[in-house]
């Protein structure tokens, strides 16, 4: 995928984003299309999605992707899209090769038995809400689901031996000792290979490993000397650069540890305070398929404002993204798609499998990323109801077996009758006091009871993260009676909660306000109804990245809170 420096000097990576052939189909069965006699008459851009240009917003049906990719030869090719919403189907030269459920994870189809040469590569996409077929994408959330292929996209030449991931872990930061795990795949036992490493161009490990089988793990610890931490504050990045047989792979390093510790979250052992937004990785234009600049200029944003913190909302970030918050020292919360959710869906054995396989995927694709803090799913489903305790228990316990070294949580919108919080190792609270309940001036009062009840129902010795707190805004709407919607109610409330949170409190060690930027949000008439504009106004900027009133009392808190 585009990343911030180049991952292959051996291998044969070809980038198919640009413009793909493309024809909208519609409301048809993807088992009756036959990809052989589609009529491409459109274009489209990758990434990008359809959906969010003029000749196809709003719709939602089938639609065909199609363009050429060079199979150099008749070794295993692996076809790598990041994201593509919210159902897919893969085809080469006719050949259904697989399915794929849900957006927002990089996902591979492998390429073999082919013959060499130029090959038709189509993607058929869905972004029709099916539940039976993907469980994971709901009408009733409150965000647009955009469809097409969002992200990346590129064709990897995998030849007869090659690296099928690579996991880099901070064992200890102090000695700046990390453990490199390789995961490799074969056509037939390699048996006598090269494997080298080098960190920032020096050679640290070199050896002949014999490999006697088709796939396995290597792992080997490194002590980088010298090597500098990376930390908000000094988000320091090193290379690594390994060679395996005739394949290849760089891979960025930030040497860091995180920890939870009592009430606070830490960072090499040092206490961070996470200010931060929400974000929705959405644009009116682009749709979830955000060109490079707009994910920068987001970046700066959030950095304008003194944001050491972002929380994904409420899908895996694109690892683009992850790029340019791992150089700029962003903190991420990371989470699974989720919205909402009850028991009817925790207990239904499709949903948990589909869940599964995301966060299989998003770990897959972000966990070598020093960015990223800690995981989350389901955000504000019933963890008050005992019924879904075991879904909760099912998707943390994957979370932590994927990955001891990160903490876990999950948004929680009941904080006085829930069941599941002992399952997690940060608090992380959503509240709307003086926006859908109560007055500004109640702030204070409705927080500490809060606070107060998690601390004497046994999460007195956990960090708790406001992650969810704001107030609606619609664009320009100033008024003299400067009341909800407007731009000056929106900051006054922000202002409540951040000097409450920080200056006369200190119990939370978090906050993520809701929102960034305003989003579009569903059409269904029971949301829509209640969203003026049809969008999500409770950015601290609009969905053009216009800043609002509040920009500047946040900016103006958050800057001077770094400095403290
Ligand atoms: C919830 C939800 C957000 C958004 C917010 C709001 O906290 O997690 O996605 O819908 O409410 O704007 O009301």
């Amino acid at each position: 995928m585009l990343r911030r420096f180049r991952q292959h000097d051996r291998r044969q990576v070809t980038d198919l984003r640009g413009i793909w052939d493309f024809a909208f189909l519609g409301d048809v069965d993807p088992d009756a299309v036959d990809v052989t006699a589609i009529d491409y008459t459109d274009r489209m851009a990758v990434p990008g999605c359809f959906d969010a240009t003029p000749k196809y917003a709003g719709r939602r049906g089938l639609a065909a992707y199609r363009t050429r990719i060079p199979l150099a030869d008749d070794t295993p090719h692996r076809l790598v899209l990041d994201a593509v919403h919210h159902w897919c189907r893969i085809f080469v030269n006719g050949k259904p090769l697989r399915d794929h459920v849900g957006g927002f994870t990089r996902f591979a189809t492998d390429i073999t038995g082919h013959e060499q040469g130029e090959a038709e590569l189509v993607v058929l996409v869905d972004n029709r809400f099916d539940y039976a077929r993907c469980p994971l994408h709901l009408e009733y959330f409150d965000w647009y689901h955009y469809g097409g292929i969002a992200r990346g996209a590129e064709l990897h030449r995998l030849g007869n031996l090659w690296i099928d991931a690579l996991w880099v872990t901070t064992e200890d930061y102090a000695s700046r000792t990390v453990k490199v795990a390789i995961d490799y795949g074969a056509t037939a036992p390699p048996g006598s290979t090269d494997l080298i490493i080098a960190c920032d161009g020096d050679v640290v490990l070199s050896e002949t490993v014999d490999l006697t089988d088709t796939s396995g793990r290597i792992e080997r610890t490194l002590q980088l000397r010298g090597a500098k931490l990376w930390s908000p504050e000094a988000p320091n990045l090193h290379m690594l650069h390994l060679r395996l047989g005739d394949d290849d792979m760089r891979e960025r390093l930030g040497i860091r540890q995180v920890r939870v510790d009592g009430r606070q979250i830490l960072i090499n052992d040092q206490p961070v305070r996470l200010l931060g937004f929400n974000r929705h990785d959405a644009h009116p234009q682009f749709g979830h398929g955000l060109p490079d600049a707009l994910l920068l200029a987001d970046v700066q944003l959030l950095l304008d404002m003194g944001c050491n913190f972002v929380r994904g909302s409420h899908y895996p970030q694109d690892v683009r993204f992850l790029d340019l918050c791992d150089e700029a020292g962003l903190c991420v919360w990371n989470e699974a798609l989720g919205w909402q959710h009850t028991a009817e869906h925790l207990t239904d054995p499709r949903f948990i499998e589909a869940q599964l396989a995301m966060i299989d995927e998003m770990v897959a694709m972000s966990f070598n990323r020093p960015s990223v803090i800690m995981w989350g799913i389901l955000n504000e489903s019933h963890s008050h109801d005992p019924a879904c305790r075991q879904g909760y228990a099912t998707l943390l316990g994957r979370l932590r077996e994927l990955d001891p070294t990160r903490p876990v949580t999950y948004a929680c919108n009941h904080p006085f009758d829930d069941v599941c919080l002992d399952l997690v190792d940060i608090v992380s609270i959503n509240t709307y006091p003086g926006w859908y309940h109560d007055g500004i001036e109640d702030i204070p009062q409705r927080l500490d009871e809060i606070f107060a009840h998690l601390d004497a129902h046994g999460q007195a010795d956990k960090p708790i993260i406001v992650s969810e707190i704001g107030a609606g805004a619609v664009p320009g709407w100033r008024d003299q009676n400067a009341a909800r919607w407007t731009e000056q109610y929106q900051a006054r409330l922000l202002d409540a909660v951040i000097r409450h949170l920080f200056v006369d409190r200190d119990r939370v060690c978090g906050l993520s306000i809701w929102q960034f930027c305003d989003c579009r949000t569903s059409e269904q008439v029971g949301r829509i109804l209640r969203r003026p504009r049809g969008f999500n106004n409770k950015g601290v900027v609009d969905e053009y990245r216009r800043p609002k009133l509040a920009y500047e009392v946040v900016k103006r808190h958050f800057q001077a809170l770094r400095t403290r």
